[in-house]
């Protein structure tokens, strides 16, 4: 048993918060700061919301000696990265109203906006439940959104597959209705009992939970850097079942030793939807239960798993579940990405993956995503899907809309970037970061594409343009873009200055590691530019560059 001065803060503000309330009605009343109180900012989380404030106006701010720029991104719950049409055009309406207009795809298949007021908050989640959209445990100690391999080209049980990323989450949700009540105005319920929830109880998790499906061969969703990691076993082009891996997650601290990457181990197998939702949710009673909760740095179940071991952690899953899992089933990836440009599933629909550089759905001077999205959804003859990679695909097409879609996607540009941007920029990732990402210590959506620039010269001298290297930028060690499973990982130090990570795999299979500390960009150039000399007249075959550097040992 804890004694209660050991656990954190956070955990005293969810038991005492009955069911999320907390004082949040009373601080989006307060017309006095555009802030929300202390406490309410770790229980807004559970409503997918994080108070921020724009970090390119703090001093400014201070100066004039007014509080931050105080605004609210809002993420949507979206399983699967799916939506419709019809919701597409009211999210694009709702951007417009809100936030700043940016609709910004993330890594977890689904929406962010950004830079919405405080008292813009109820009219933007109440348009969204206008088009069945919430957003409710994007963020926070809960279950969040469930990713799932995009691309229906796939699998002929894509689709099947998909569904158990809605149905998990689903299972997952806080049963309290807080949110209806806050945001959407809605009465209480009259019998409390209601609320009673057996998963999350009064305490919630210690930490966020991240679940994930995965189709092999293609490895998209990096499903391995889950707290829940699920493979479906396809066979014979039936959904056999999944084998179930669990403890992984990526986030770290620098200058502390105890934090690490972790890919999540493969437990076992279940054959039926009863024995794999029944796993994961005993998986999260576990976490529960035997999560951290005195320390918010150790409190992901990858480290449960290691405390208890991971034979230990099964036979109490088993316990749990009262069944044994089956010994995992053979798998492999050969793949971790997206299919850019058309693809046909075997129904015969058509399906135009689009490159979206770090997520940001904009109208800027290389095409206009926003404005070709919007007159695509206008015809309501096609869904949307977003990628772990944060692209976007245009699905659902068929064979005699193709040729309308496929002309207003090249009227705006869509296509000249998707076809013409190298091999290495549609590969990359990059967090948020700056502006609004209190947690940045360095740049990165922002500044990325500009390095890749620089970096595709380099390439060029050795011919190697159209080689996928992967590479991935964060602007701190949390690891939202993943960059720890990336063949070349940039981690924000402090401003200007990144780890160099290198080694990492091209299937999400294998963490590289760091190579050098604190470097600016001319030195990161100049590293880049001796390695891939070396990698042009070393490599063997078809040898990737992470499998290069793995195998000349050349980060110790
Ligand atoms: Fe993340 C915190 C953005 C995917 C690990 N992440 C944050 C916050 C909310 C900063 C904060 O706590 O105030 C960032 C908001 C920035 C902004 O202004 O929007 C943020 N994370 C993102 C997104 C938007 C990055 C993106 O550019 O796409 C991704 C949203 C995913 C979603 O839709 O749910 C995002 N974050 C990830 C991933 C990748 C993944 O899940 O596949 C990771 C690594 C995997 C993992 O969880 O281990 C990740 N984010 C973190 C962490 C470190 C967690 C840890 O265990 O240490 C934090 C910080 C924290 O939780 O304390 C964090
Ligand atoms: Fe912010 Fe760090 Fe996540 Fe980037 S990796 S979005 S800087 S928390």
């Amino acid at each position: 048993m804890i004694m209660a001065d050991k656990l954190t803060p956070v955990e005293r503000i969810k038991t005492a918060s009955d069911g999320l309330r907390g004082s949040l009605a009373a601080s989006l009343k307060d017309e006095l700061t555009g802030a929300i109180r202390e406490d309410d900012q770790a229980l807004i989380k559970f409503h997918g919301m994080y108070q921020q404030d724009d970090r390119d106006r703090r001093e400014e701010r201070s100066e004039k000696k007014l509080e931050w720029l105080y605004s609210f991104m809002i993420r949507l719950r979206l399983p699967g990265g799916f939506m419709t049409a019809e919701q597409w055009l009211g999210m694009h309406h709702i951007a417009g109203e809100h936030s700043t207009g940016v609709i910004k795809i993330t890594t977890r298949q689904t929406i962010q906006l950004h830079g919405i007021l405080k008292s813009h908050i109820k009219p933007t989640l109440k348009s969204f439940d206008t088009i069945k959209l919430d957003s409710i445990a994007a963020c926070g100690d809960v279950n969040r959104n469930v990713t799932c391999s995009a691309n229906p080209l796939e699998s002929k049980v894509h689709q099947q597959v998909f569904e158990y990323a809605g149905k998990i989450s689903e299972m997952a949700l806080p049963k309290t209705r807080a949110y209806y009540e806050i945001w959407l105005d809605k009465e209480p319920l009259l019998n409390k009992e209601e609320e009673i929830d057996p998963l999350y109880q009064d305490r919630y998790l210690p930490r966020k939970f991240k679940i994930s499906i995965a189709i092999p061969p293609n490895n998209d969703v990096d499903v391995f850097s889950n707290d829940v990691a699920l493979i479906a076993i396809v066979e014979n082009d039936e959904l056999k079942g999944f084998n179930i891996a669990a403890g992984g997650g990526l986030g770290t601290t620098h200058g502390n030793n105890s934090t690490y990457p972790r890919l999540a181990t493969v437990l076992g197998f279940c054959d039926s939807e009863e024995k794999t939702l029944k796993a994961i949710y005993e998986i999260m009673t576990i976490q529960r239960d035997h999560g951290d909760r005195t320390d918010r740095k150790q409190a992901r179940l990858k480290y449960t798993i290691d405390r208890m071991g991971v034979d230990d952690f099964k036979k109490e899953l088993e316990t749990r579940c009262g069944f044994a899992l089956e010994p995992a089933r053979p798998y492999e990836f050969t793949a971790r990405k997206d299919h850019f440009g058309w693809v046909k599933d075997d129904h015969g629909n058509w399906y135009y993956t689009a490159f979206v550089e770090t997520g940001r759905v904009t109208d800027d001077s290389r095409a206009a995503f926003k404005k070709a999205f919007y007159e695509i959804a206008s015809t309501r003859k096609v869904n949307f899907r977003f990628t772990a990679n944060q692209n976007i695909i245009i699905s659902d097409v068929s064979e005699e809309d193709k040729i309308f879609i496929h002309s207003i996607l090249e009227k705006y540009g869509v296509v000249a970037v998707t076809e013409l941007s190298s091999a290495i920029r549609t590969n990359a990732v990059a967090c948020v970061a700056f502006n609004t990402c209190p947690l940045a210590l360095a740049e990165a959506q922002r500044y990325l594409p500009s390095l890749i620039t620089k970096i595709e010269s380099l390439l060029a001298k050795y011919d190697m343009l159209e080689d996928p290297i992967s590479i991935r930028m964060t602007g701190c060690p949390n690891g939202c873009g993943r960059p720890t499973l990336a063949e070349i990982g940039l981690i924000g130090t402090a401003y200007g200055k990144y780890n160099l990570h290198l080694g990492g795999d091209r299937l999400g299979l294998r963490l590289n590691r760091k190579y050098k500390e604190n470097l600016e960009e001319s030195e990161i150039l100049s590293e880049l530019d001796s390695l891939f000399d070396a990698y042009s007249r070393e490599r063997v075959n078809a040898e990737s560059f992470g499998d290069y550097i793995n195998r000349k040992n050349i980060v110790a």
